[in-house]
C-alpha cells in the first residue's frame, strides 16, 4: 500500500466515532521486515541495533546534537531532572498534562506553579521572577500544543538567577523557530512518542541534550546506572526503549512528513471554516517557522451561545470525542492543591483557559467531510 493509501480519508457518517486523535499507522506489511530482523538477531532490548539507528535518525531529522531514547515521556522527564541533579523548588506551569508536575514529585522536588500567558497558554515569563526563591533550581516550561514558549525571555531569567531550564517538549516534535529546532533550547528537552502524539512508537520518549557527556550520564541513568558489567555509578532506573518500539520509530520516520502535511491541511481547513463562528477563537501559532499541528485547540468564549462543556457534550452526542486538554489544571489535583502557588488567584489565565479550551479532532486520516461535519455541529449549537 502506498503512503497515500495509508492516509486514505474516508467520508463522514454520523455513526462513526471520531476521537481527538488516532495514531498514524503505516501499512502492517511494511513492519514485517523489521520484525523479521528482530527475530533473526534475537536482540530485543538494551541498546540494540534499532535503538542505535533511531537515535541517529532522530538527531538528523530533528536537527539536534544528541538524543537518548526512553520507554515513555514521563520516565524521560523524571530522568532529565536527575541528570541535572535538580532539587528544591522548580517553577512550572499548571496548564499541562499531569505528568509534567508528577515528574517533580517523583524526584522529591516542590513544584511552584506560575500562570500562563493568554495567547500561547505557555508559562508567562513576566511572572516567573516573582516566584523565584533561594530554593529554586530550575524552570520546567511546556511547549503547550507544540507552540513554542518564549524561549529567549525564559533563558534570560534562567541566566540571571543561575537556573537550569528543562523543556517538557512532549508536544513539540519537529517544531522549529528562526534559529532551528526548538528542542535545542534550554539545558534539556523531553519528547513523548506516545500513541496519541504526532510521531509515535506506541509508547516512547526521548531526552535531547547538547553534549556527549550529558548523553552518557542520561544513558547510564536509564540503564540502572550501569557503566559496564560490574560498575554502577548512579541509582538509575530502567527507562530503555525496546527494539520493537525503536523499529516502529524507524518505519514511522518514513511517513512523518506526509502525516505532518495532512495535519497542516486539516489545521488550515478548521481555521477557515471556524473563522466566522461567533464566540469561537482558534489559538494562534506562537511564531514557529515549522509547526506540527499536534492539537487543534479552540477557545469557547462568552459570545458563543453555549458553554464549553455544553459544546463538548453536544459533540459527544454526535459521536465526536473532543477533549478538554487541560482541564482540570494540574494545580487542582489533590496532591498539588495545598501548595501556596496552586491558589486560583495566582493562576487566573490558566484557570480561565481550563474552562474555555476544547481540543478538536486532528489526525492524518481525518477526512475533510468529517472536519466539515464537526464545524457544522459547532456552528449550529
Ligand atoms: N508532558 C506532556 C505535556 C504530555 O502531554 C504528556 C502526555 C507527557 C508529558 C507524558 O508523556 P508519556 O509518558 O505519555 O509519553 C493522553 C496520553 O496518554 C498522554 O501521552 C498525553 N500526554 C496526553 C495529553 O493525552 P489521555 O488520557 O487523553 O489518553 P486517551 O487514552 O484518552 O487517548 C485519547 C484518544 O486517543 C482516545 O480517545 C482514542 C485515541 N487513542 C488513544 C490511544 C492510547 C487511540 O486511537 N489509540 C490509542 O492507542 O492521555
Amino acid at each position: 500500500m502506498s503512503n497515500n493509501a495509508s492516509l486514505r480519508v474516508i467520508s463522514s457518517s454520523a455513526d462513526e466515532r471520531i476521537y481527538v486523535t488516532q495514531p498514524h499507522l503505516p501499512p502492517l506489511s511494511e513492519f514485517i521486515p523489521y520484525l523479521e530482523k528482530i527475530w533473526d538477531s534475537k536482540l530485543l532490548t538494551n541498546g540494540g541495533p534499532f535503538h542505535v539507528q533511531l537515535e541517529r535518525a532522530l538527531c538528523e531529522y530533528l536537527g539536534v546534537p544528541h538524543l537518548s531514547l526512553f520507554t515513555n515521556g514521563t520516565l524521560a522527564l523524571v530522568t532529565a531532572l536527575q541528570a541535572l541533579r535538580i532539587t528544591g523548588e522548580v517553577i512550572t506551569t499548571p496548564y499541562s498534562f499531569v505528568a509534567t508536575a508528577h515528574s517533580l514529585l517523583w524526584n522529591g522536588i516542590k513544584p511552584v506553579f506560575v500562570d500562563v500567558e493568554p495567547n500561547t497558554l505557555n508559562l508567562d515569563p513576566a511572572k516567573i521572577e516573582a516566584a523565584i526563591t533561594p530554593q529554586t533550581t530550575a524552570i520546567l516550561p511546556v511547549h503547550c500544543y507544540g507552540h513554542p514558549c518564549d524561549v529567549e525571555a525564559i533563558q534570560k531569567i534562567a541566566d540571571n538567577y543561575n537556573l537550569k531550564v528543562i523543556y517538557d517538549a512532549a508536544h513539540a516534535f519537529g517544531v522549529r523557530d528562526d534559529s532551528g529546532s526548538v528542542l535545542r533550547r534550554g539545558d534539556l528537552s523531553v519528547l513523548s512518542f506516545h500513541a496519541t502524539k504526532v510521531f509515535n512508537t506506541f509508547e516512547g520518549g526521548a531526552i535531547i541534550c547538547p553534549d556527549a557527556k550529558t548523553k552518557q550520564r542520561i544513558d547510564h541513568l536509564k540503564n540502572f546506572g550501569f557503566v559496564d558489567e560490574v560498575t554502577v555509578v548512579a541509582s538509575g532506573i530502567n527507562g530503555k526503549m525496546s527494539e520493537i518500539n525503536a523499529a516502529f520509530g524507524m518505519l514511522q520516520l518514513k511517513h512523518i512528513d506526509h502525516a505532518l502535511a495532512r495535519r497542516k491541511e486539516i489545521d488550515a481547513t478548521y481555521r477557515e471554516l471556524l473563522r466566522d463562528v461567533p464566540g469561537i477563537r482558534c489559538l494562534p501559532s506562537a511564531g514557529e517557522t515549522a509547526a506540527n499541528y499536534s492539537y487543534f485547540p479552540i477557545l469557547v468564549n462568552a459570545e458563543y451561545p453555549a458553554s464549553r462543556d455544553a459544546l463538548y457534550q453536544t459533540l459527544r452526542d454526535n459521536n465526536i470525542y473532543a477533549r478538554r486538554y487541560f482541564y482540570p489544571l494540574i494545580s487542582d489535583f489533590p496532591m498539588y492543591r495545598g501548595l501556596p502557588s496552586a491558589r486560583r488567584e495566582n493562576l487566573p489565565v490558566a484557570a480561565e483557559a481550563a474552562l474555555k479550551v476544547l481540543c478538536l479532532p486532528i489526525y492524518p486520516s481525518l477526512s475533510n467531510d468529517n472536519v466539515e461535519r464537526i464545524v457544522r455541529i459547532i456552528a449550529d449549537c
